[in-house]
């Protein structure tokens, strides 16, 4: 519905202006138009009239409709910026245009009378003139004009001021159209009501269109100038109560004492490294593997691993994706620490408190670095060992960049935003692990499953799981309670989310493997980056799969599943009056209207991905006090999905489009939030620092869909920006 209202709400910005300006070009040379002319020219006036006001009404409907459904905050600007301003310009229209039109029409020759193309006699070029007849249409046209480049780049909120200087710009320029005009009456009295040469004319419009020419190309200089993003920028530039006790990010480590229970180290190099396949990657890695070794501990457990730097040019981080460290252990250059530079190190520390699926990748340069393969599992299992299942399989679902030379990325707009495909360019090979094909393994009948399910891409994905029902067992890391059987849907995880699948082995294969195709994404889509229905399509094309069967070589291949997609939102039963209790309070509320704007980014003009929209570093802080229950309000009226992330704490869904969550709680660290889907997320702000809260599709992230969680009193060391080494995305 909003995903509707609002690219509808932009085509007709773009229409009305159109409309508009055909209605204030008739009604300017009414006046000219030869007398026997006047009357057909009248009535073609006023019809176009009716028409740009109709126009501007569904104009202003949408504007409308998009508050009705999705709050003041989903389209407050619309109304203001785009709709408003144009509208009490209609009532002019309407008030002083029309009648001047049905005064000329009144007045007008009959057709045939005076053959000669003579101009109007002085009494009927003074009603065709009129200001009353010309200035409102003109002043509407101009009104639709700004409110169209307010709807394609709408300002931030507060919207007050940025109100006030429309309103006043909106009048500004109407008063100058009604000087203009004047003028232009005078000349053409002055001339006997003879039209302007034509050679004059068109000096005249070469003139106009050179002018405003270089108007528009002044206003894009200066605001690509003005979207440099600084040299360095800090996340502790929010705005400090001064009452909370001040805390420094160095400060909130883990167990920095207590003799590790697991001990890792991650040696990250920069290798041309080969799929299963054969196919070469031009690879950044963890141990020379693709991806990284997956991490195996319990909850509980005090984990250390040491990051070593051999030869990543950029620099890189560990974050630790969905579990919640403290602070100075989550791994964000720039926000948590410095990027570890190649001959450094770096040490993490914690203890995870959930058992669950999670996955760890470097946050410098996180859009090349994940896509090139920077990343890994990270499971906590429970401490007893009969919680864990037989089969206990992690997939991690990767399209891998093939083909392509080595530090192809160039700059920092790779050109993906739009296409999904990670900047890198080259062809995408999706593979579980590193394995693009079918694997077959074999896992004896009455075996409980575990299937670990990461996507580690930018879109999310389509899986299928065949040949049996299963269990949604786990939703990023946390368990379902609950979970019952599901059967014939596919399952789309958010690029950044997991899923967990149980099931006993039937006698007969079952087969998981992901639909859609990351290549397909890119061309052909316009905005939709991530494939027509976000997520690489759902399309019949499969890529890697992973097949399990008694007896593999006897099995035939399981076709894929076709149905709808599984729905978290009631799924699993709830216990008691849930995380929150029956009526929570809310401490903080925050909404995040995720949205699209014609724009530049650090100088480069693009489609920019905002939330409120802003975009990185100018998106507010959401600032909290340590014990705050936050409610936040995630809506999409993009053109693309975003997986939002928050680090360092869970978000626990309430509701989506209104529909309150109902099933066992779905806690989330990676929400997909679709085109046009509303979501209510809570969570307790129970782990205080310095937090990313941004979109999972790296290029988004890239291009600024970045905020911060920030801690009241809480303050780093730490800057990012192109001075300081450290580029969290
Ligand atoms: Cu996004």
């Amino acid at each position: 519905m909003v995903e509707n209202l609002f690219e509808q709400n932009i085509l007709w910005a773009v229409l009305t202006a159109v409309v508009w300006g055909c209605a204030a070009r008739g009604a300017r040379r009414l006046a000219i138009r030869p007398a026997a002319a006047l009357r057909r020219r009248a009535r073609l006036g006023l019809a176009l009239l009716t028409v740009a006001l109709l126009t501007l009404a569904v104009r202003a409907g949408l504007a409308l409709g998009l508050v009705a459904t999705a709050g003041w905050l989903g389209g407050a600007d619309y109304v203001l910026f785009g709709a408003l301003p144009p509208v009490l310009a209609a009532v002019a229209v309407a008030a002083l245009a029309v009648p001047a039109y049905l005064r000329v029409l009144r007045a007008a020759p009959a057709a045939g009378s005076d053959p000669d193309g003579s101009p109007l006699p002085p009494g009927l070029r003074a009603l065709a003139a009129g200001d009353r007849l010309v200035v409102p249409v003109q002043a509407c046209c101009a009104t639709t004009l700004l409110g169209a480049a307010g709807t394609l780049h709408p300002p931030a909120p507060p919207y007050t001021g940025p109100f006030l200087v429309h309103i006043l710009l909106g009048g500004a320029v109407c008063g100058g159209l009604l000087l203009l005009h004047r003028r232009r009456r005078a000349a053409l009295e002055a001339r006997g009501g003879r039209p302007v040469p034509r050679a004059r004319q068109l000096v005249r419009a070469t003139a106009t269109v050179t002018g405003l020419a270089v108007l528009t190309a002044g206003g894009c200089t200066l605001a690509a100038g003005q979207s440099r993003l600084p040299d360095r920028t800090s996340a502790s530039a929010h705005a400090h109560s001064g009452t909370a006790p001040t805390r420094s990010v160095v400060d909130l480590t883990g167990d920095r004492s207590g003799e590790p229970d697991r001990r890792f180290t991650l040696t990250a190099t920069d290798r041309t490294l080969r799929l299963a396949s054969g196919e070469k990657v031009a690879a950044l890695s963890f141990n020379n593997s693709l991806p990284g070794p997956e991490l195996r501990v319990r909850r509980g457990q005090l984990v250390e691993v040491v990051l070593v730097n051999r030869d990543v040019a950029d620099g890189v981080t560990l974050h630790w994706h969905g579990v919640d460290v403290p602070n100075a252990e989550d791994g964000v250059a720039g926000v948590t620490q410095d990027a570890v530079p190649p001959g450094g190190h770096h040490v993490y520390r914690f203890r995870p408190d959930r058992a669950g699926t999670f996955w760890y990748h470097s946050h410098q340069q996180s859009s090349i670095a994940v896509a090139r393969g920077l990343f890994g599992a990270l499971v906590v299992e429970e401490p007893s060992k009969d919680q864990r299942a037989p089969f206990d399989r992690t997939v991690v679902a990767h399209a891998w960049p093939v083909g392509t030379a080595r530090n192809s990325p160039g700059g920092p707009h790779g050109g993906g935003a739009l296409s999904g495909t990670n900047g890198l360019g080259g062809t995408l090979r999706t593979a579980f692990g590193d394995d693009t094909r079918t694997r077959a393994e074999k896992v004896r009948a009455g075996t409980e499953v575990r299937l670990r399910l990461v996507n580690a891409d930018n879109c999310p994905r389509t899986y299928s799981l065949a040949g049996t029902s299963f269990a949604v067992a786990a939703i990023d890391g946390t368990e379902v309670q609950g979970a019952s059987e599901v059967r014939g849907r596919l399952l789309r995880v958010a690029g950044g989310g997991r899923y967990d699948l149980t099931y006993r082995q039937p006698d007969g294969p079952v087969r998981l493997t992901v639909v859609g195709d990351a290549n397909a994404s890119a061309d052909g889509q316009g905005f939709e980056g991530c494939g027509q229905d976000g997520a690489y399509g759902t399309g019949r094309t499969e890529t890697a799969s992973l097949q399990l069967a008694p007896n593999p070589s006897a099995a035939g291949r399981v076709p894929a599943v076709s149905g709808p997609l599984f729905d978290p939102l009631h799924y699993g039963s709830a216990a008691g009056a849930g995380p929150l209790g029956r009526s929570p309070r809310f401490d903080r509320d925050f909404s995040l209207v995720l949205g699209n704007s014609l724009g530049f980014h650090d100088g480069s003009p693009m489609v920019l991905w905002t939330v409120n929209n802003a975009v990185h570093p100018d998106i507010p802080a959401l600032v909290v006090e340590e014990g705050d229950l936050v409610r936040t309000t995630f809506l999409n009226r993009s053109l693309d999905d975003h997986p939002m992330h928050l680090h360092g704490h869970r978000m626990l869904v309430l509701s989506r489009d209104g529909e309150p969550a109902t099933g066992s709680p779905w806690w989330t660290d990676t929400l997909n939030v679709a085109p046009g889907e509303r979501y209510e997320v809570a969570f307790r702000s129970d782990n205080p620092g310095l937090w990313m809260d941004h979109c999972h599709n790296l290029d988004h992230a890239r291009d600024g869909m970045v905020l911060h969680l920030a801690y009241d009193g809480v303050t780093g060391p730490y800057e990012s920006g192109s001075s300081t080494g450290n580029v969290p995305e």
